[in-house]
């Protein structure tokens, strides 16, 4: 077997060329060594952007722009996730770590980190964080641009502490307002008008998923050259997809009668013995829809007696991944109106989601349908 350090059949972990086709354009299925170094180049992100710009004649780089410094707030909060544990262990005594510097939570940390990448590019007017409750403003002393960026900075941060996936979702939108400065009305579009959608993972491996209207694409973070690799283009969800439902069960005293019923009937306990489903939850939405992307099926987080609008925003969690799962084939809803139909009206709002494999979610929906 060729390996990447042009061994042959060298020793069991070394990397071969073969494993990760996608990462390198025109490589041949059984390249030498050689061959492969000088016939293959590496598709970077950047250089994905670059060539997705080129489609467009009307582009003018600052939706690039934001996107590269999407990629390099991303790589810093990727290298901090990393060593969340260990900056505890040094914070745990005060609040200062071994440099002096304070220890600062991690979300509070990655939204500084996304802000400050952004906010002197000159391609954006505001910015809408989870961790803020008011639009973030571009500083004076920076130029205005004619895009919006709205983001979770650090989702599902709760699991930090027991070394769990977590992760960044981000939703661009152009700018509607007159004027200089971004408002809310810039930020209050419905999620059909984003012009692109995406996240971050921080997990076994951190990886960038992304679309900005022609496709998903996925970027595996390779940590030794700092640069995130094509390594799932054109990710679209399976069919048939894998029979699995994940949402948090122990809500379902909570929950409609539909939704109630549906559950039954993926469990196969209301009489259809060819129903077979399997269960995965983390509590992470990155990584819970992560898997739905890549493997098919349906995400949920439904509305219940204690949270009657879901848990969910619908501005920086819904819509950026109602965005990505139909770009890849799949569907979102609240269970009745497509995500990306619905036109928030506050920016933190939340939503029932139920996100995934078309068939599944339309499943879902018909049962919630007799809630009405
Ligand atoms: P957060 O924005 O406060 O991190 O909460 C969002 C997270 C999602 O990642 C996840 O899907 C959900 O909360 C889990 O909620 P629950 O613990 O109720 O199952
Ligand atoms: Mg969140």
């Amino acid at each position: 077997m060729t390996r990447g350090n042009g061994s042959v059949n060298g020793k069991r972990g070394v990397f071969d060329l073969r494993m990760a086709p996608a990462m390198f354009g025109g490589a041949s299925p059984e390249p030498t060594s050689h061959e492969a170094m000088t016939n293959s180049s590496v598709v970077t992100l950047e250089r994905h952007i670059v060539e997705q710009e080129r489609i467009r004649p009307e582009a003018t780089g600052a939706f690039s722009n934001i996107l590269y410094a999407i990629t390099l707030a991303a790589k810093i909060i990727s290298r901090e996730v990393n060593k969340a544990g260990i900056v505890d262990l040094l914070g745990g005594t005060g609040d200062t770590n071994v440099q002096g510097e304070r220890v600062q939570k991690l979300d509070l940390y990655a939204q500084d980190v996304i802000y400050r990448a952004m906010d002197h590019t000159g391609a954006l007017c505001c910015m809408v964080s989870e961790e803020s409750e008011d639009i973030l403003p571009i500083p004076e002393q920076f130029p205005k641009g004619q895009y919006v960026l709205i983001f979770d900075p650090l989702d599902g941060s709760s699991n930090i502490d027991v070394n769990v996936s977590i992760g960044t979702i981000f939703s661009i939108h152009r700018k509607v307002s007159d004027g200089e400065d971004g408002t809310v009305e810039d930020c209050l579009q419905a999620g059909c008008r984003q012009i692109a959608a995406g996240y971050v993972l921080y997990g076994s491996s951190t990886m960038l998923v992304y679309t900005s209207g022609q496709g998903v694409h996925g970027f595996t973070l390779d940590p030794s050259i700092g640069e995130f690799l094509l390594s799932h283009p054109n990710l679209v969800i399976p069919d048939p997809p894998s029979r699995m439902y994940s949402i948090n069960e122990a809500y379902y005293p909570r929950w409609s009668t539909g939704q109630q019923r549906l559950m039954q009937h993926l469990k196969g306990l209301d009489g259809d013995a060819t129903i077979s489903y399997s269960s995965r939850y983390i509590g992470s939405l990155v990584a819970d829809f992560h898997r739905t992307l890549l493997k098919g099926g349906i995400f949920m987080y439904p509305a219940d007696t204690k949270n009657p609008h879901g848990k969910l925003r619908l501005l920086y969690e819904a819509a950026p991944m109602a965005m990505i799962c139909e770009q890849a084939g799949g569907r979102a809803s609240d269970g009745r109106t497509p995500i990306m139909d619905l036109t928030p009206e506050a920016i933190h709002q939340r939503t029932p989601l139920y996100i995934g494999s078309s068939e599944i979610v339309e499943l879902a929906e018909a049962f919630l349908a007799e809630d009405a």
